[in-house]
């Protein structure tokens, strides 16, 4: 399918400064050429609009609720108008608080063509919190929730229904860092959650397969790529790095689990932080595995 990338370039979401040049790295880092050269019709509509990080405290609970908001209606148009078109939007963050809005469009696109809607969560946290209990007010770490009903109805409805998702809906690869009271959440909402302990015990193929177990002809996939579900060491440009994260070859095996699908109907790519990377390896690194979530493989197979 024909592609259209957009810059997201914020980081009011986040907790550190920087990701808002993630747009930029990527697009240096050739991910339109990249695209191109797979023969895919790929149009870079350039960045989305939203106001600057005003680089506040929280607010009961919230940093940046109003500026985060504003971004994620801009997502949310910006979207829905290319899915409109049968384009599959490609989101450059940009910190994750921008999934709200990609997927409440990618959620509405599927209620109106009566696809059913699968998604794929790569990322070493959960992104579950809410305001009562996150310990840092960023809303990167609540897209989850907010996407499954749970937060501030300006965002938990931005799209018009509300929840936009439910958990049942959501796949989770690659956790290893979640909050105290975030982890009583997950589980109470019953999250679908591969976490580092079981790729280590079962394998990252098994895990995929069953990740994505279930998908048909009629599965709209939307992959969100944070690129600090890789390993710190390969991927240093990122705010909140965890240690003990998917290696390179497991990162390529899961995208190109995906591209045998043949479902990819949405991306994000999110969270690189160019103002610690070491030069621009983190959005090369993450433009290398999207050529693989596009097709790209060694050899020819089946
Ligand atoms: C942490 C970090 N759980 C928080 N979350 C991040 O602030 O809520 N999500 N970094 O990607
Ligand atoms: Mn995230
Ligand atoms: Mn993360
Ligand atoms: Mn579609």
């Amino acid at each position: 399918p024909a592609v259209s990338i957009f810059g997201v370039p914020t980081d009011v979401g986040a907790g550190r400064r920087g990701a808002s040049m993630g747009p930029e790295a990527l697009r240096v880092a050739g991910l339109a050429e990249a695209l191109a050269a797979r023969g895919i019709d790929v149009a870079d509509r350039g960045n989305v609009k939203g106001p600057r990080n005003p680089w506040s405290g929280p607010v009961d609970g919230y940093r940046h609720l109003e500026e985060v908001v504003a971004w994620n209606r801009a997502v949310l148009e910006a979207s829905t108008a290319e899915l409109r078109q049968g384009r599959m939007p490609v989101m450059l963050g940009g910190d994750h608080c921008l999934a709200i809005g990609s997927i409440a469009a990618v959620a509405n696109h599927c209620r109106e063509s009566g696809k059913t809607l699968r998604i794929l969560w790569l990322d070493a946290h959960t992104d579950f919190n809410t305001h009562a209990i996150t310990p840092s007010g960023n809303v990167h770490g609540m897209p989850v929730a907010c996407l499954c009903g749970i937060g501030p109805s300006v965002l938990t409805e931005l799209g018009g229904t509300s929840p936009a998702i439910t958990p049942a809906q959501v796949r989770q690869i690659g956790i290893r860092s979640v909050d105290q009271e975030e982890k009583r959440m997950v589980h109470e909402h019953g999250l679908d959650i591969y976490d580092m302990r079981y790729i280590d015990e079962v394998g990252m193929k098994r895990v995929v397969e069953e990740a994505l177990h279930g998908l048909d002809d009629d599965t709209h996939l939307h992959v969100s790529f944070d690129v600090d579900v890789l390993d710190p060491s390969i991927a240093p440009g990122t705010g909140t790095p965890v240690p003990g994260g998917i290696n390179y070859r497991e990162a390529q095996l899961v995208m190109e689990m995906i591209a045998d699908t043949g479902r990819l109907g949405s991306l994000d790519i999110v969270e690189v932080n160019t103002a610690l990377d070491t030069g621009n390896a983190t959005a090369e690194l993450a433009v290398d595995l999207v050529e693989s979530l596009f097709g790209k493989s060694t050899l020819m197979r089946d």
